[in-house]
C-alpha cells in the first residue's frame, strides 16, 4: 500500500534547504523581479526560507512558458507518454517522501503523523491514480477526441499545500494541460521541494510552474488573458472575486471553497467508532479542513453522553511540536488565522454558547489554539454559522430525523456531511436529504483519489478527484 512508503518521523536537519528560493519558471528556479517574503514556523516563528513574491511582469513569463510547453510538447505527447512522467513524479514522491514529510510539518505546523501518514502518501496515490489515466484517454468513454484545455492557472491554500498541488496538478498534466500554479504566502515549502523532484523526473520545461506570492499574484494568474482554466482552493470570498474576474470570458472554472460540516449522530449509533470520527472530524490538521464537521448534531437522548466522553478524548490528546511523532494537536497554521478562531470563539461565548477547552500547556512561542467544544450552541450563533477552521466544535441537538436535516442543511455552505447510525436505511434516507457534495456515514475525512470531492452552494462548483476531476481540465470529452 502506500502507507509502506511512510517515512520516520525525523527532524529539521534532514532537510537540505536553500536560503533563498526564486520562482520556479520554464524548468529553472529564477530570482522574481517582486518583493521577496518569509516563510516562518508557525509552531516557534522561526526562520526557514526567504521566497520570490511573483510580479505581474513573472506572471507573464510563467504563463508565456506554459503555452509554449503545451502547444510544442505536452498536449501534442502520448497520453501513455505523459502517464511515465506521472508515474514517475510518483514515486520521488514516495523516494522524497520524509523530507517531504518534515518539511509539511514545519512550515504548516500540523502533526508529522499526519504529514507522514495522510498528505504525502496520497500525494503519490492521487500521482498515480492520474498517472493511470493518461493513457486511457480515447478508449475509456470520454468521447472520440478528448483535448486539453491549455494553460491552468491553479492557486491553492496553506491547510494541505503538497496534497492540493497534487489534486491540481495530476488531473491537468494528465489530460494534456499545462500548469502555473500558486502555493499559498505561509506554506510555499514543499511546492518548492517539488519543483526539484520536477526537475529529478526531467519534465520538460514549462510543464509547471511554480509561482510563489500573496492574493495579488494569484489575481494577476486569474485574470491573465492567455489562462483557459482557473482552478482554485480557498475561502468563499476570494472564490467570489474569481469568480468575478472570470466571468465573461472563455475560461473554465473550478471553485473548492469553504465548509460548515454537520456530523449527525443518531442514537443508535456505535458509540466508540462514532467519538473517533468526530474527533478526528473536527481535531485533525487543528480543524483547518474545509469539509470539518464542525458541526455536532446529536440526537439528544445520547447528548450528555457524547459530549462527557469528548472531553474526556480531548484531555488526552498531546499538543506541540508538529515534528515529534507522539503529537496529536499541532499549531494553527498563521498569526492571523490564530485571531480568527480566537474572536469567533470568543463571540461564541459572547451569544451565551457554553465553552470547554482541554487543559493543554500552550508554547510559549507559535501560534495554539486548545481543542475546544460549545454546548447550548443555537443555530442563530455564529459559531454555528461561520466557518472557524480551527479546533472549535460546535454542538447542537435533535429529536427527529427530520430535524437533524434541517439543522444540517442550515447553512449557506454545502461541501461535506457525516452520518452515525447502525441502521442502513436510515443513512440512505437521511443522505438522500443532505445539501452536501461528500457525505460519509459511519466515518470521517476519508480521501481517494478515486473519488470525486466538490461542494454545493457556497462551498464552490466543480469536481476535483476521479473521472469528473479530470474530465473538469478536457474539452471534447463526455
Ligand atoms: O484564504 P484565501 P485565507 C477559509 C478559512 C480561512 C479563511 C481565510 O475559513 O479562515 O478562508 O483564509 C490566494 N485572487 N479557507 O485568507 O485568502 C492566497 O494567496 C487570487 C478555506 O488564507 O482564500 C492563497 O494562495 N488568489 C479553504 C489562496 O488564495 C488569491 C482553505 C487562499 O487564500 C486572492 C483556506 C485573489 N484576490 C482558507 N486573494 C478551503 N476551502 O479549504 C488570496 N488569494
Amino acid at each position: 500500500t502506500f502507507l509502506e512508503y511512510a517515512p520516520a518521523p525525523e527532524s529539521r536537519a534532514i532537510l537540505s534547504l536553500r536560503d533563498e528560493y526564486g520562482l520556479f519558471i520554464d524548468g529553472q528556479f529564477r530570482p522574481g523581479t517582486g518583493e521577496s517574503f518569509a516563510t516562518i514556523s508557525p509552531a516557534d516563528e522561526s526562520h526557514i526560507a526567504t521566497v520570490a513574491a511573483a510580479s505581474e511582469a513573472d506572471i507573464d513569463q510563467a504563463v508565456a512558458a506554459a503555452r509554449r510547453a503545451h502547444d510544442k510538447v505536452w498536449a501534442k505527447m502520448r497520453g501513455r507518454d505523459r502517464g511515465k512522467y506521472l508515474f514517475r513524479i510518483a514515486r520521488l514522491v514516495q523516494e522524497r517522501a520524509r523530507e517531504l514529510a518534515v518539511a509539511e510539518s514545519l512550515d504548516n505546523g500540523k502533526p508529522i503523523k499526519e504529514s507522514r501518514d495522510v498528505d504525502v502518501p496520497l500525494v503519490a496515490a492521487w500521482f498515480f491514480y492520474y498517472a493511470g489515466w493518461a493513457d486511457k484517454l480515447d478508449f475509456a468513454g470520454l468521447g472520440a477526441n478528448p483535448r486539453s484545455l491549455g494553460v491552468a492557472a491553479q492557486v491553492i491554500p496553506w491547510n494541505f499545500p503538497l496534497l492540493m498541488l497534487a489534486w491540481k496538478v495530476a488531473p491537468a498534466l494528465a489530460a494534456g494541460n499545462t500548469v502555473v500554479i500558486k502555493p499559498a504566502e505561509t506554506t510555499p515549502l514543499t511546492a518548492l521541494i517539488f519543483a526539484e523532484i520536477l526537475q529529478q523526473a526531467d519534465l520538460p520545461a514549462g510543464v509547471v510552474n511554480i509561482v510563489t506570492g500573496a492574493g495579488s499574484t494569484g489575481a494577476a494568474m486569474v485574470r491573465h488573458p492567455d489562462v483557459n482554466k482557473v482552478a482554485f482552493t480557498g475561502s468563499t470570498p476570494v472564490g467570489r472575486e474569481i469568480a468575478k474576474a472570470v466571468a465573461g470570458t472563455d475560461k473554465k472554472l473550478t471553485l473548492e471553497l469553504g465548509g460548515k460540516a454537520a456530523n449527525i449522530i443518531f442514537e443508535d449509533a456505535p458509540i466508540e467508532q462514532a467519538i473517533d470520527g468526530i474527533v478526528t472530524g473536527i481535531f485533525f490538521n487543528q480543524g483547518q479542513v474545509c469539509c470539518a464537521g464542525s458541526r455536532l448534531i446529536v440526537q439528544e437522548s445520547i447528548h450528555d453522553e457524547v459530549v462527557e466522553r469528548l472531553k474526556r478524548r480531548l484531555s488526552t490528546l498531546r499538543m506541540g511540536d508538529p515534528l515529534d511523532k507522539n503529537t496529536d494537536i499541532g499549531a494553527i497554521n498563521s498569526l492571523e488565522q490564530l485571531n480568527r478562531v480566537r474572536e469567533l470563539s470568543q463571540i461564541g461565548e459572547e451569544e451565551g454558547a457554553q465553552r470547554w477547552s482541554a487543559n493543554c500547556v500552550i508554547p510559549e512561542k507559535g501560534f495554539w489554539f486548545a481543542p475546544t467544544i460549545f454546548t447550548n450552541v443555537q443555530a442563530s450563533h455564529r459559531i454555528a454559522r461561520d466557518e472557524i477552521f480551527g479546533p472549535v466544535l460546535s454542538v447542537l441537538t435533535f429529536r427527529t430525523p427530520a430535524e437533524a436535516i434541517a439543522k444540517a442543511n442550515n447553512t449557506p455552505y454545502g461541501l461535506s456531511a457525516g452520518i452515525w447510525s447502525d441502521k442502513g436505511s436510515r443513512i440512505l434516507a437521511v443522505a438522500d436529504k443532505l445539501r452536501a457534495g461528500v457525505i460519509w456515514a459511519n466515518t470521517f475525512n476519508r480521501f481517494d483519489p478515486a473519488s470525486p470531492f466538490g461542494g454545493y452552494k457556497e462551498s464552490g462548483y466543480g469536481r476535483e478527484g476521479g473521472r469528473q476531476g479530470l474530465l473538469a481540465y478536457l474539452k471534447g470529452a463526455a
